[in-house]
């Protein structure tokens, strides 16, 4: 019998990357990012266990999402499970020193950039009278905390428009999923900082993170439940946090 296919966003790094290589032995997946080189290589590394397509496109360009979308060749045309995780935090200031181009990153990626990706995926699900979406959000995205004002706002726009998504795709037979992680090591703090790799570093130190395979373990197990079976809203955290804001470091 022939795999599902998965389509993940933000597959050239964190989460993504990690989610396409737990996945592979049991999905087809098409692969999306803006670097190419990345997803050409992830490509190579994963041939031998699935096939693998790959998409290249800002998710905040919504003419370009729908030209991927709509390019894929027949034999990818339907698409089974879509992992919505693009997306990044950028600065992480008080709102009245906040950057409106920051702003627009992460209301446009994070919160624009997964509408265009689902409208036409959905499209496809509804005709299929099946499918699974799984959204990233974040634990920023049931708690606020300080300086985090536009990426938490971004994070509960995540968290409303996966309830919303749970209730008016309901019809159709469509699984939809939030998983909200903690602090998860990833590429993640360097582009918040914007390159300052020891700032980044810090955000880890004196306990232990979770790891990008442990978020790519919860998705993998999210996606095998049984047909009627939907893990709705999962908030998974290193042991080490307690909060968005409170996290037992040793150092
Ligand atoms: P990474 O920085 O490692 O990965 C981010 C991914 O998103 C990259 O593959 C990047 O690909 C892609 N991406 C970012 N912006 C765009 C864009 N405009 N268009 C297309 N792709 C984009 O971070 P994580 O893996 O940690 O983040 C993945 C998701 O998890 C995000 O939604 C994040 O908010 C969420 N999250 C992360 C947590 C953490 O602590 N790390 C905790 C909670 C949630 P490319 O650059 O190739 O385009
Ligand atoms: C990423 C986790 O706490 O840095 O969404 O916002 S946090």
């Amino acid at each position: 019998m022939t795999k599902p296919t998965l389509l993940i966003t933000g597959a050239t790094s964190g989460i993504g990357k990690a989610a396409a290589k737990a996945l592979a032995p049991t999905y087809r997946l098409i692969l999306c990012g803006r670097r190419k080189a990345v997803l050409d290589e992830l490509k190579r590394e994963l041939s031998s266990l699935t096939e693998v397509h790959t998409l290249t496109f800002d998710v905040r360009d919504k003419q370009a999402v729908f030209a991927a979308i709509d390019s894929l060749p027949n034999e990818w045309s339907r698409i089974d499970a879509l992992l919505n995780n693009a997306g990044n935090a950028h600065g992480l200031a008080p709102i009245q020193d906040g950057s409106v181009e920051d702003w627009d990153a992460m209301m446009d990626g994070n919160v624009k950039g997964l509408l265009y990706v689902s409208k036409p995926i959905i499209e496809k699900m509804k005709n299929q009278g099946s499918g699974h979406i799984i959204n990233i959000g974040s634990i920023a995205g049931k708690e606020v905390y300080p300086n985090g004002n536009v990426y938490c706002a971004s994070k509960f726009a995540v968290d409303a428009l996966t309830q919303g998504m749970r209730m008016d795709l309901n019809p159709f037979g469509i699984k939809v999923t939030a998983i909200h992680p903690g602090l998860v090591e990833t590429d993640f703090s360097l582009v918040r900082f914007k390159g300052d790799a020891e700032r980044a570093a810090s955000v880890y130190k004196g306990y232990k993170a979770l790891q990008a395979e442990d978020i790519a373990e919860t998705i993998r197990f999210v996606l095998s439940a049984p047909a009627h079976v939907v893990l709705s809203d999962i908030v998974i955290l290193p042991t080490a946090q307690a909060s968005a804001t409170i996290v037992k470091k040793t150092l």
